[in-house]
């Protein structure tokens, strides 16, 4: 049998001069690709010392770094299933997580420790490292102490390589199981879609817990045996100092309006890029053009999802058509892309109606929830994605919304469903809702609109900072309002619709 673990291939790709530089960061180290191979190794090799059972998951929380990567890596290596948690989540977060999915391996930020810890070992896990920024923490320690060699684990291409957190269509977090299948199979078509190249430089300033910084710019990067310029966190001033020496960059809506925001962004730094990818979240038109005008570059902007990977593309090369300002272009080679209506009807072009989607990328399941899996999927196998839109005559898919109540905030999913959840429990809170509206910086923003138990009296600042004392803070309503009714239709259904329309304009 054919070794599919996505590690391995990813290994292939390395260039022969494993000397050469693989990763150069803002902090002033340089990482050659023999150091990747060797670390991988070494950490691959402990995880292998554990004797873990097959498929047992390595939940990661920690901040973004090359050993933060290394461990990504290493984990498919040695055959385990990587499961990466955003470091804004907090103690609530972290218990659902871990108790959902029962690592055996935890790793978290030194500082974290204590709490991480606990959690944990209450769910049963047996081993938890740490991982410093600065490669401090447990992990390195131990790992320094196993061999530089490994032989990457045979894995076929069905088998588990990385469970990712989404809320899917509706209610509680669910686990995304993607193969390496899944993953390989999406890295090899847009390598070749985005027209990879030798001497291509990737920025990476996004952070690695999420499907578009770990897998769309990582994969696609280290396929290519491509150097990546690495940022520990997005500061747009240090990416525009070096663009000269970069020539792919990837990101989400909020990275490209910071960026215009600068005075130095102009046509001669951008005049060794070849390609702008942005997605996550809707690239406004206003954006693209302004991109335009700046730099002389026409953003690519492409579609995808957690459960998916990348379903569509603008086309890289011209002779496939234009970029188009406002779509997500075309749904990539080997996958399909449909739209219909509520009765499960194909809609002509031009109709919006439910993106139903199927392809080789499409994940395998949401973990230990069979029944939910089968609803998100049509009797004929396609995967319901909860976005609504449209295909034009030409193939061009557009996005116009989205049947799932779903925020969208610089890049990060925020449900309203969960914060309203936590403030309903609130002392004195009667009910709630939370609706997305439109933001300058983040594209869409959280408000929350609270009515209060009879005789209760509800401070909004309060209730913000009780919510800043247990979520994420991206999840956070930039406003709250307190008021005496929702409004509701005659089903009794509160119109987010209406609350949104009324507060469109408190960030414009
Ligand atoms: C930070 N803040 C946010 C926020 N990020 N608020 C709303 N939405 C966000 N996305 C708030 C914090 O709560 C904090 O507020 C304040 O901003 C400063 O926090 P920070 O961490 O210093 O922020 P900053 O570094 O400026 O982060 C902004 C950002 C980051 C845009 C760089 O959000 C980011 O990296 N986004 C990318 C997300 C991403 O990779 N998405 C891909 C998902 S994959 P306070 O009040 O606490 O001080 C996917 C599939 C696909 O969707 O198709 O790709
Ligand atoms: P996630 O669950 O984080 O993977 O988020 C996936 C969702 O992000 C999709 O279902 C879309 O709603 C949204 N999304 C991703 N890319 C785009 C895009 N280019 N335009 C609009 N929405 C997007």
């Amino acid at each position: 049998m054919d070794n599919r673990n996505l590690f391995a291939a990813l290994r292939a790709a390395f260039p022969a001069d494993l000397g050469a530089i693989a990763v150069e960061t803002d902090t002033g180290l340089a990482y050659s690709w023999s150091d990747l191979e060797r670390g991988t190794a070494m950490i691959a090799n402990l995880l292998a010392s554990l004797r873990l059972e097959e498929g047992a998951r390595i939940a990661v929380q920690v901040e973004k770094s090359v050993e933060a990567m290394m461990l990504y890596l290493a984990t498919l290596r040695a055959g385990c299933v990587f499961l990466p948690l955003n470091t804004a989540y907090q103690k609530a977060e972290i218990e659902y997580f871990v108790g959902n999915a029962e690592p055996a391996v935890v790793v978290c930020s030194p500082a974290n420790f204590g709490w991480v810890s606990k959690i944990a070992f209450q769910a049963g896990t047996h081993h938890v490292f740490t991982l410093g920024e600065e490669r401090n923490g447990s992990l390195l320690e131990r790992a320094a102490q196993h061999s530089d060699r490994h032989e990457p684990v045979m894995r076929g291409a069905d088998d588990l390589a990385a469970i990712l957190y989404t809320s899917g269509t509706t209610g509680r977090s669910k686990g995304a199981m993607l193969t390496h299948g899944n993953l390989l199979s999406n890295a090899e078509v847009l390598k070749t879609y985005w027209g990879w190249r030798e001497g291509d430089v990737l920025i990476h300033a996004l952070p690695i817990f999420h499907v578009h910084g770990l897998f769309v710019a990582l994969h696609g990067a280290l396929l290519n045996g491509s150097k990546i310029l690495w940022f520990g966190k997005f500061d747009p001033k240090k990416v525009i100092e070096r663009m000269l020496d970069a020539t792919v960059f990837m990101g989400v809506p909020t990275l490209y309006t910071r960026m215009l925001a600068e005075s130095r962004l102009n046509k001669v730094v951008a005049r060794n890029m070849r390609l702008f990818v942005s997605g996550s979240a809707p690239l406004l038109l206003e954006t693209f053009n302004a991109w335009q005008e700046r730099t002389g570059h026409t953003i690519l902007e492409r579609y995808g999802m957690s459960e998916t990977v990348m379903l569509t593309s603008n086309p890289y090369d011209a002779k496939d058509g234009e970029r188009r300002g406002g779509t997500v272009g075309f749904p990539l080679p080997g996958v399909g892309v449909r739209v219909r209506d509520d009765q499960g009807r194909d809609l002509p072009a031009g109709e919006i109606g439910a993106i139903e989607v199927k392809g080789p990328n499409v994940f395998k399941g949401y973990w230990r929830m069979p029944e939910k899996t089968k609803e998100e999927f049509t009797a004929d196998g396609w995967f319901r994605t909860g976005d609504v839109g449209k295909i034009d005559e030409r193939g061009y898919v557009t996005i116009v919304g989205r049947s799932k109540d779903l925020i969208i905030s610089g890049g990060y999913n925020v449900y309203p469903a969960e914060i309203e959840g936590y403030l309903n429990d609130m002392p004195g809170v009667a009910e709630s809702a939370v609706v997305g509206v439109p933001h300058g910086d983040f594209g869409e923003v959280g408000v929350a609109v609270v009515i209060a138990k009879p005789g209760a009296q509800l401070q909004p600042e309060q209730l913000i900072a009780s919510l800043k004392s247990q979520l994420a803070n991206f999840k956070i309503p930039k406003r709250c309002f307190v008021v005496d009714q929702l409004p509701r239709n005659t089903m009794g259904k509160v119109q987010k619709n209406l609350l949104r329309e009324q507060h469109k304009g408190l960030f414009a």
